[in-house]
């Protein structure tokens, strides 16, 4: 039997056939507009399978015993963890339980209904991990003109892809450059490392690790000073450009070109194709993100789209028409007046209706050092952060600390061998479920379950529902499951989950539409794109990005690292790991054994190391071992470390050697990214 449902086992949820035999999963194919000999393969799909009927699935629920852990029923373990929700409810009160999502649940209807549960329960510390992810990204897009937008690279006539790494992410977007490349449109790449994309583009702008922001700047500088931008837009949709023409003027090409290793002609080539070739987008990426300077950085880029005026426009960068959804969050009923562990990032916590809070280090400060108040017990729901967080020894000792960790989770992981609790979760072919990408943008395409659970897993959802329920709170999910839940949230888009499984291609709640603006405005508070922000001036940042015209050190650890340090660089996403996930499923570790320090050819002779040596990397935060791995593919001065390994080598994890003591001051952001580090051979 064959079934439409979308994939998620990364998160570029792309919608695919699936075929089932005999209950169980046996294949899935990608679908795509390109014919069959142009289209990309992705190896985690082929090993979908093996991954979803994995031996090493949990699938009975777990309790600590020991040193080991026991198998009991549903029943024991939701009563166990219930009871110690209440247990630290009347001892500390409820925000002394946090709930800590990951990225692999999806951030769409998943993220509401933790929310849900935990307000419902009184606590405000439902903590996603958008401070690295794209969510400080999200803020900065909408702090700018409202929303953030969806490139449109297949009708686009020139492309920017900025940090992002499609080829590996998301294949869906991959074929579309391709096809637009194939019709002659051009490319221009800004990322510190030869990519597939920058080996193929017309510009290629190597910035050096985390200097984008003043990259960005002296774009938007050659745009303005030789008059390139759409004046006609700026004038009539635009406030503050005046005060961003001033900022920029600080940044001239000739000055930023030394500090971003990049050659002033380039800078000024890369502004002019893309100021004069229209329609074009900006696909930007987790390249701008777990930067010190993530959300000015990425307000610079969101810029150069605005006084290009390709906003809204085909083959520019579309703004979503937001699928109108009912808010199931009930954020209302946390008491007046309740401070969450985020209290620092109040902008952040507040930038959109929905988002919520996303600041993921500060449940690792709530636990420590117990400021602003302590937090006792965690729920990880779809993450491992002791991999995946900043700072591992310091996730560590947290996590280490809570009186109680329960992990939601389908396999063992670094985290969960720290549990009391565990709980089975159900995979991605296994439920039905909302993903952000269809609630941010019609059309809706749902994700389908098109197999029972395996063994006794639950799916998210039926956790989430089920502990509330535990918890007294029976009235707050009145819903059967998953199908009921998504109904009601779908109400005001007049869409229905029996509707959505009829149409597999997705349902649009309204007509696609663009330049929306001219009749709407942009979703900011003057209805105007905003090259200088009041909202951040008057909560005290600058209203316009790097308005002081100094810069600041974007990285961690320049000044302790001193002489003869490299820049270390948290590795390629490759397309057969989503992150710490996949690295037992043997047709895809087979393939990548381990991970590696690419190290360039100059950096490698004047250190005297040869191909395959270990190499000791350490940072004042700890050390990782690693073999080297010689090419031009990075930059003289910088050394690429093998991302999420510390799942299955403590000793390689990136994490080890990262730092959660300065961050971006609006989202919170750790250097995740980029550091300053020494390598011991
Ligand atoms: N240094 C450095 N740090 C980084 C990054 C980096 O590049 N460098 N990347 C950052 C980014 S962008 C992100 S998003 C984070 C990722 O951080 P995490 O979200 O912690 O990433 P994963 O390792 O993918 O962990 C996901 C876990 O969820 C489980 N899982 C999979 N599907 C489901 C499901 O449906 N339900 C449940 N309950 N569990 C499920 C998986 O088995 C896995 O254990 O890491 C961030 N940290
Ligand atoms: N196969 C696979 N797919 C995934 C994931 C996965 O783990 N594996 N994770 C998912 C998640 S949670 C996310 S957030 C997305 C992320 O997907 P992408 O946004 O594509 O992120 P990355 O591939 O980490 O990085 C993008 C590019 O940024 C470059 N880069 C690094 N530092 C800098 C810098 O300082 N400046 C600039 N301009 N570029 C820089 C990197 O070299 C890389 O080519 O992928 C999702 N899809
Ligand atoms: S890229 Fe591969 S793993 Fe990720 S959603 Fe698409 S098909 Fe699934
Ligand atoms: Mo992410």
């Amino acid at each position: 039997m064959d079934a439409h449902t979308v994939c998620r086992l990364c998160s570029a949820c792309c919608p695919v056939i699936a075929t089932v035999e005999g209950g169980r999963l046996v294949r899935a194919e990608r679908k795509s507009f390109r014919p069959l000999e142009k289209r990309l393969h992705c190896p985690k799909l082929a090993a979908a399978a093996q991954i979803v009927h994995s031996p090493d699935r949990i699938k009975r629920p777990l309790i600590r015993e020991g040193g080991g852990f026991r198998e009991v029923s549903w029943d024991e373990a939701l009563d166990r963890v219930a009871g110690e929700f209440l247990r630290l409810k009347e001892r500390e009160g409820p925000r002394s339980v946090a709930w800590l999502r990951g990225m692999a649940a999806d951030w769409g209807a998943q993220w509401d209904y933790a929310n849900r549960l935990m307000n419902a329960f009184g606590s405000p510390n439902t903590i996603g991990n958008g401070s690295v992810c794209h969510v400080a990204r999200e803020m900065a897009h909408c702090y700018v003109y409202g929303a953030m937008t969806l490139p449109q690279p297949k009708d686009a006539r020139c492309i920017v892809v900025w940090g992002k790494n499609d080829r590996n992410t998301s294949p869906g977007v991959c074929e579309a450059i391709f096809h637009a490349r194939e019709q002659g449109a051009r490319l221009i790449v800004v990322d510190p490392i030869k990519t597939p994309f920058a080996a193929m583009a017309d510009i290629w702008l190597q910035v050096k690790p985390g200097w984008d922001g003043p990259l960005a700047m002296a774009m938007l500088n050659e745009i303005i000073a030789g008059g390139l931008y759409d004046a006609a837009f700026v004038r009539d949709y635009g406030l503050g450009f005046e005060d961003l023409a001033e900022a920029a003027a600080a940044f001239p090409a000739e000055k930023v070109a030394a500090d971003t290793w990049l050659d002033p002609a380039a800078i000024r080539a890369a502004a002019h194709l893309y100021a004069t070739t229209k329609p074009a987008c900006i696909i930007d990426g987790n390249g701008l993100d777990m930067q010190l300077q993530a959300f000015e950085a990425t307000r610079a880029v969101a810029m150069l789209r605005a006084l290009t005026a390709n906003l809204d426009r085909p083959g520019g960068d579309f703004i979503p028409q937001a699928v109108p959804l009912a808010n199931i969050q009930i954020r209302e009923r946390l008491p007046a007046g309740t401070v969450p562990i985020t209290v620092d990032y109040p902008l952040f916590d507040s930038f959109h209706p929905t988002w919520g809070r996303h600041v993921q280090s500060c449940v690792i400060d709530a636990i420590l050092a117990e400021k602003p108040y302590p937090v006792r017990m965690l729920v990880v729901q779809s993450g491992n952060p002791a991999v995946t967080m900043t700072d591992a020894g310091r996730v560590r000792r947290a996590l280490e600390k809570l009186e109680c960790l329960v992990v939601i989770d389908l396999f063992m992981n670094r985290t969960a061998e720290l549990a009391h609790v565990i709980l089975p979760a159900a995979s991605c072919f296994e439920k039905t479920q909302l993903n952000r990408s269809s609630m941010r943008n019609s059309p809706v395409i749902l994700q389908n379950r098109v197999i029972d659970r395996v063994g006794e897993s639950r799916s998210d959802e039926e956790i989430v529902f089920a502990l509330g329920r535990r918890l007294g709170l029976a009235a707050d999910f009145p819903w059967a499951n998953a199908e009921e839940a998504i109904d009601a949230q779908l109400t005001p888009a007049g869409l229905t989950v029996a509707r959505l499984r009829e149409h597999p291609e997705g349902l649009r709640a309204e007509p696609l539409r663009y330049e929306k603006y001219r009749t709407e405005g942009f979703d900011t508070p003057s209805g105007k794109v905003e090259f200088s922000s009041g909202r951040l001036a008057a909560a005290g940042y600058p209203a316009v990005p790097f308005q002081a015209g100094a810069l600041a050190e974007p990285l961690s650890f320049a000044a302790e690292c001193g002489e003869g340090a490299l820049i270390g660089m948290s590795g390629e996403r490759t397309n057969l790991f989503t992150h710490t996930q996949y690295r037992r499923i043997p047709a895809l570790i087979r393939q990548e054994p381990e991970g590696f320090a690419d190290i360039h050819t100059a950096d490698a002779a004047a250190r005297g190391i040869a191909d395959g040596q270990w190499l000791s990397i350490e940072t004042p935060r700890g050390k990782v071992r690693m073999k080297a791995r010689i090419s031009d593919l990075v930059h003289p001065g910088s050394v690429r470390l093998g991302w999420a390994w510390g799942e299955t080598d403590p000793e390689a994890g990136v994490n080890n050697l990262t730092d959660d003591d300065r961050r971006d001051p609006v989202t919170g952001t750790p250097a995740n990214r980029a550091f300053y580090c020494r390598i011991l051979t």
